[in-house]
């Protein structure tokens, strides 16, 4: 039986095969989320990571959970440890995976688990460029992103690097999930706009839940 959660949360909207955009999804979550992503980061703190072609990303980065993303000249890749501290990742707190879980539920996803999120921080003028996600072991796992902050524009290609790209706004308690064809879709999120967020200030941040190991 729908709760009254299911009941209020509007219908899900299709991007691509595969792909959901769930508006609003995080905001029953949004205190929680917030409080535990404030102990991830004192644990393991926000810091800007290198490309393996030497450039330092815009966008700053932290992981909770098994194994975090991480990037520096060696390659990109998914580490049980943070780097910066040589110690395990914070872990990932119970919110975030209900609202994973309940995200790719109704997307058409009940068995996602994931064991990683990376969290990437938006300042004004960060963006991330054109790229695939590919270093998960499973391409048939979806992604959950979650969008916090403020807004940002969220470009969405293809298979090639060429295909036309279609924009969508994403806004403060968006859920998106990534699964089937377009799970391997190029896509990127041009410059953040500056603005102030009521609740999270002058930034964007952004949750990617993953099944990476
Ligand atoms: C579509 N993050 O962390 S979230 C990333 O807003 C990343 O921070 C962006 O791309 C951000 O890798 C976009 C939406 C997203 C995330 C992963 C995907 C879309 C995706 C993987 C495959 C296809
Ligand atoms: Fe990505």
């Amino acid at each position: 039986m729908p709760d009254l959660f299911d009941m209020l949360a509007p219908a899900a909207e299709s991007m691509a095969e595969g792909a959901m955009l769930l508006r609003g999804a995080a905001l029953p979550y949004e205190k929680d989320l917030l409080a535990a992503l404030g102990d991830i980061t004192s644990q393991s703190p926000f810091r800007h990571m290198v490309t393996p072609g030497g450039f330092t990303m815009s966008v700053a980065m932290t992981n909770c959970g098994a194994a975090g993303w991480v990037t520096d000249r060696a390659g990109y890749r998914y580490d049980r440890n943070d780097p910066g501290t040589g110690r395990p990742w914070p872990a990932m707190p119970k919110c975030f995976l209900d609202l994973a879980v309940d995200a790719a539920t109704r997307a058409g996803y009940p068995n996602f688990r994931p064991d990683g999120c990376l969290i990437n921080r938006y300042e004004p003028g960060a963006r991330l460029s054109l790229h695939q996600d590919r270093n998960e072991r499973d391409f048939a796992n979806p992604i959950v992103s979650v969008s916090l902050g403020l807004p940002a524009t969220f470009q969405f290609g293809g298979l090639k690097r060429n295909d036309p790209v279609k924009k969508y706004a994403l806004r403060h308690g968006d859920v998106a999930v990534w699964g089937g064809p377009s799970r391997l879709f190029y896509h990127g999120v041009p410059e953040l706009k500056d603005g102030i967020h009521e609740t999270v200030g002058r930034m964007r941040i952004n949750l990617t839940f993953r099944g990476a190991l």
